[in-house]
């Protein structure tokens, strides 16, 4: 139907691309930040204020909506569109990764995973056209494929084995596929081992996808680990197609992505740190509860032009994350995700001007980090 991904510009000094992809319920510019919203909402955020700063897609989980309300319920509702009041791009993620991070015990075989609920031990069994079916129920504009994300560390054997499965499991979740108001992404695995992301990238790339992810990162190696595996992971996926690093999401993990050639990215760290009362400033990330801020009365970025920093001042979210107020962490969520979409765009800009190298020269100085 109407996906296309459309590259406008590659960097010449990076491997940044400059693109956009189209959706039934609209088109996204890459490289992109998707928020997450687990439970059908991105927590503490009306779709109204998700629009006011700047997201353009979400992020939401099979696993989740799967177990409570249940993906018929959604269907009966009309989709989660319908359901969540998001009239723009929705992604789902298949459910295999939260499997295997949340599920109490599981069984993996080659038919699919068998698990305990992590809510109240019932059992289930989640195979890649189970997987599939509950995705078309939910309706997202873009579904993930059946993968396993192994562990970091594991056996390399156990790698090729489980990205091996992973294949079989991308080609039934293809052949269940039947939405053509959906695109279906393949998942790359293949855990730190150049060898075998070559491998898995091949024969995902065999089955010819929309769009491709890079799975199994960002699960606990360190920072350096990661990059070096972007290094040339991005490289083995086509020109022509959208590029999704899942799970990733803090600055510093944007740039050096974009950077290495992804185009689209997510992660629940702004939403989680803001609860937590962390918040990202253009001077790096501060922590509001800290009694410096008590006296404060000024933005919680100089340099951002949220809502909530036009309005509110440090002192003000501090008094209100300490007393527990629900509207202490609606303006910390609002400005981490207003920071983080316009970090994007400004890349975005950087890339046509051709001067993301300098872009993330600058940010990093002021942020505090280290090139
Ligand atoms: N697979 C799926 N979802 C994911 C991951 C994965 O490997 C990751 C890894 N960082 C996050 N979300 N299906
Ligand atoms: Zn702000």
């Amino acid at each position: 139907m109407s996906f296309e991904y459309t590259l406008h510009k590659e960097s010449n000094n990076t491997k940044a691309r400059l693109g956009e992809f189209s959706t039934p319920h609209g088109v996204i510019e890459t490289p992109i930040f998707m928020p997450v919203g687990t439970q059908a909402t991105v927590k503490t955020m009306t779709p109204e204020e998700l629009e006011e700063l700047g997201a353009q897609i979400i992020l939401s989980n099979t696993y989740h909506l799967y177990l409570r309300p249940g993906h018929e319920l959604i269907a009966e509702a009309g989709g989660l569109h319908e359901f969540m009041n998001w009239d723009r791009p929705i992604l789902t993620d298949s459910g295999g990764f939260q499997v295997f991070s949340l599920a109490d015990m599981r069984d993996i075989s080659e038919e699919g995973v068998e698990f305990q609920s992590h809510l109240d031990g019932s059992k289930h069994f989640i195979t890649p056209e189970k997987a599939t079916e509950i995705q078309m129920d939910l309706g997202a504009d873009i579904i993930m494929s059946f993968d396993e994300c192994p562990p970091y560390p594991a056996e390399k054997d156990y790698v090729k084995e489980s990205l091996e499965r992973t294949t079989r499991w991308a080609k039934r979740c293809k052949e269940a596929h039947t939405r053509d108001d959906q695109a279906l992404f393949g998942i790359i695995q293949g855990g730190m081992h150049r060898d075998l992301r070559e491998q898995s990238a091949k024969e995902i790339i065999d089955l010819d996808f929309p769009g491709y992810a890079l799975g199994g990162l960002s699960v606990g190696e360190a920072n350096e680990l990661m990059y070096e595996v972007l290094d040339y992971a991005p490289d083995l996926l086509p020109k022509n197609k959208p590029r999704y690093l899942m799970g990733v999401g803090t600055p510093q993990d944007l740039f050096e992505g974009v950077i290495r050639g992804i185009d689209m990215f997510d992660c629940v760290f702004p939403t989680r740190i803001a609860r937590n009362g962390a918040v990202f400033t253009s001077q790096g990330r501060i922590t509001i509860r800290n009694a410096t801020y008590k006296r404060q009365f000024t933005k919680l970025d100089p340099e951002c032009d949220c809502y909530v920093c036009n309005n509110y001042t440090r002192a003000y979210i501090r008094h209100l994350i300490k007393r527990n107020e629900v509207l202490g962490i609606r303006l910390t969520t609002y400005h981490n995700l207003y920071f983080l979409c316009s970090l994007m765009t400004k890349i975005r800009e950087a890339i046509s001007k051709g001067r993301l190298l300098e872009y993330q020269e600058e940010f990093y100085k002021k942020y505090g980090l280290d090139l």
